[in-house]
């Protein structure tokens, strides 16, 4: 009887230094479990003499009793403190500055380009893409660009092999366009082009929007209205637009147009070479002979052309003076726009 008494004395005195639910659970089994301590004392209880038989095994069910109960009670008041813990480290101080998210935004070129595109659609001009690794053929040849042109040259131009180039211009989309449909055609190609060229106005990839249109009666004159139009809704109604006498290749007549220097207003100043003009634009009317390679009628059909680099407006629309902050990547800068 001794045993007990002091049996549940060892379990008042060890469970006084349980503090988690797994010392609970190892304290349980080291007396309640089939080898525990109160287990092994009920096991005794056939050695014990029939008289002192009944008062032992009451004694043993009580302290059995007892240290379930006490088992009980210690596991509520350790779920409960847990409990408390992890409500207080997850209490959330509302005090506290959000987290801040960044949010990302169009690349201004891509804006422009959008921008550009847009002008377009609303004069009813279709979008047309084509592949950015293209052949000479369609980049040169049907151009009616002769082998012998400096364009052609490893200098300016990246090859992939003797045939095979990254288009300079997105003119080979318009080709292609001309290949497939007949006339009437009303089409931009927008696009990334490459050239072999890096400085602070020029670098090996940039973008492009070029145009036509080629129907029955098409004049200098449609060419005119429609690149004025744009150029009054690009920039301003105000703007000035000069056309200019150029030469190109694929184009004849060709024109380089210009519009007022935004930076001096047509005074003369260092962006615009004291000549108080900036050229945007290159235009022309179609040449017979890039007609002739796709196979139109030349005395059925005229048409124009037009392309202009798609980072050279952004940088004359938004004064920004050198072309390679568009592929820097600083947060900073492309925020502005
Ligand atoms: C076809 C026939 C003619 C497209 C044209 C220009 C003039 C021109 C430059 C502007 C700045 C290229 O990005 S830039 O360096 N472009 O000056 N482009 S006429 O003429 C075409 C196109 C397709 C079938």
């Amino acid at each position: 009887m001794d045993d007990i008494f002091s049996l549940k004395k060892l379990f008042l005195e060890e469970s006084q230094s349980v503090t988690s639910i797994s010392e609970l659970q190892q304290l349980r089994i080291r007396y309640l479990g089939k080898k525990g301590l109160v287990t092994s004392k009920l096991k005794t209880l056939s050695s014990i003499s029939p008289e002192l038989r009944p008062e032992f095994g009451k004694a043993v069910n009580e302290v059995k009793s007892f240290i379930d109960d006490d088992l009980k009670k210690i596991e509520d008041r350790l779920k409960e403190e847990e409990h408390k813990k992890r409500i207080l480290s997850e209490t959330i101080d509302i005090t506290l500055p959000g987290k801040f998210v960044s949010f990302g935004r169009e690349h201004p070129i891509n804006k422009v380009l959008y921008e550009i595109v847009n002008i377009f659609l609303s004069m009813g001009f279709e979008v047309e893409e084509g592949p950015e690794v293209e052949l000479d053929y369609y980049n040169f040849e049907a151009l009616n660009i002769p082998k012998d042109h400096p364009a052609r040259d490893m200098q300016d131009t990246f090859y992939i092999s003797d045939d095979v180039i990254l288009r300079t211009h997105t003119s080979p989309v318009q080709i292609r366009v001309m290949e497939k449909r007949n006339p009437p055609l009303k089409v931009i190609a927008p696009g990334k082009v490459y050239r072999c060229d890096a400085d602070i106005s020029h670098t090996p990839m940039f973008h492009q929007v070029e145009g036509f249109m080629v129907d029955t009666d098409i004049a200098f004159s449609d060419l005119k209205g429609v690149l004025e139009l744009f150029i009054h809704s690009f920039f301003s109604v105000e703007t000035p637009v000069r056309f200019r006498p150029s030469y190109f290749p694929f184009t004849e007549p060709s024109a380089e147009i210009d519009i007022g220097c935004n930076f001096c207003s047509g005074k003369g100043c260092r962006v615009c070479k004291n000549t108080g003009w900036l050229e945007i634009l290159g235009a022309g009317m179609i040449h017979p002979k890039v007609f002739e390679m796709v196979g139109y009628d030349t005395e059925l059909y005229t048409g124009f052309a037009f392309g202009m680099g798609v980072e050279r407006l952004t940088m004359l629309k938004y004064s920004i003076d050198d072309i390679r902050l568009f592929f820097e990547n600083d947060i900073r800068f492309l925020r502005q726009f």
